[in-house]
């Protein structure tokens, strides 16, 4: 375990911010993650060399832009004076208490591979940017303004990177993804898209990963900040999927907190309307697999599951949802 992490950063005169520059910025954020972050200083040095107004301003834009997810949660900002005592400063300052990095969780408590983790997307989004490649091609989004009671509306759920957005994708027609953009961002936002299908509309709302880059208090706010509108405009949900990838092999306490989360959110009453949809099937070793999947069942998922509640893999749901939920 870490005892702190200490970032540096030149403050040098006139210094604009690179793309490059943001996007390691920004994947070092997303290696600490949000529940390290009081254990990381955000340091600037070079101040001895810089011209003051220049390097403030520099100072002022870095923590209100790319530092300031992680100085909100909790990481301190401190200046580097170039001196023994300055830096013995910020090193005691961090006490003794150890974490570990969220990327270091993902690699060895979820089994993720290195290009699955928070921070290898982040650092292909900061690429795919450069390029201007970001998914513009998303379609439009639709407001709770627009929904009607006769609407079919599932909420989408589930970890970072475990699919959400990809399966709301398919269910809606969007054309695969190129590979840049298969790396695209996380998403940030609760965001609802509307399918005609059947003489019905549908209504897939998209939500942040709760172990994404926000807090999980900040995810479930907008979470159910879009519930509670909607239900006052008297929009009910028809279903409920909560997303997981089958190829993270093992089950971390984080991800059960995450799954109580879900469960606490939904309440067992609708656990028949939930599904509990397993992906990444094509990319995993079968017999790994079914074996994840049984563990699941039989251990974090099982009270949801005796309640009502299904499991099932993601070819198979796309077929369910249009059968069992609507
Ligand atoms: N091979 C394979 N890739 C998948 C599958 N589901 C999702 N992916 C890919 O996994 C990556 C992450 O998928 P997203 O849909 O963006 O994940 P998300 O849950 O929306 O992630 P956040 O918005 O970051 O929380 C993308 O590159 C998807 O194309 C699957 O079943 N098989
Ligand atoms: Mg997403």
């Amino acid at each position: 375990m870490l005892a702190g992490i200490i970032y540096t950063y030149p403050i040098i005169d006139a210094h604009l911010l690179s793309a490059a520059e943001l996007a390691t910025l920004q994947t070092f954020t997303a290696a600490c993650g949000y529940e390290m972050a009081d254990q990381v200083r955000l340091v600037t040095t070079m101040w001895d060399k810089a011209n003051g107004d220049c390097a403030k301003d520099t100072e002022d834009r870095i923590k209100a832009g790319v530092w300031k997810l992680l100085l909100d949660s909790g990481s301190r900002y401190e200046r580097f004076n170039n001196t023994q005592e300055s830096a013995w400063e910020i090193v005691l300052g961090l006490g003794d208490s150890r974490k570990a990095l969220l990327l270091q969780r993902e690699l060895v408590d979820i089994g993720r591979e290195l290009t699955q983790t928070i921070a290898s997307r982040q650092l292909f989004q900061g690429a795919t940017q450069d390029k201007s490649l970001l998914s513009n091609n998303r379609q439009p989004t639709i407001q709770i303004s627009e929904l009607s009671p006769t609407d079919v509306v599932i909420l989408v759920l589930g970890t970072t990177g475990s699919g959400t957005t990809n399966f709301i994708d398919k269910l809606t027609g969007m054309p695969p993804e190129s590979a840049m953009q298969s790396l695209r961002s996380c998403s940030m936002g609760v965001r609802a898209y509307a399918y005609n299908r059947g003489g019905k509309r549908f209504i897939f709302v998209d939500t942040p990963g709760f172990d994404s880059l926000q807090s999980r208090d900040v995810i479930l706010r907008k979470v159910t900040y879009w519930l509670e509108i909607s239900y006052r405009g008297s929009i009910r949900l028809t279903g409920i999927i909560y997303i997981r990838r089958i190829t993270d092999t093992s089950i971390p306490d984080m991800e059960l907190s995450i799954f109580q989360t879900f469960t606490s959110l939904c309440g067992e009453e609708v656990a028949d309307r939930v599904r509990l949809v397993t992906t990444m099937w094509d990319e995993a070793d079968t017999e790994t697999a079914k074996n994840t999947e049984e563990i699941l069942k039989a251990g974090p998922w099982k009270s949801f599951l005796d309640a009502g509640g299904l499991v099932m893999n993601d070819f198979t749901t796309l077929k369910g949802l249009r059968g069992t939920l609507c």
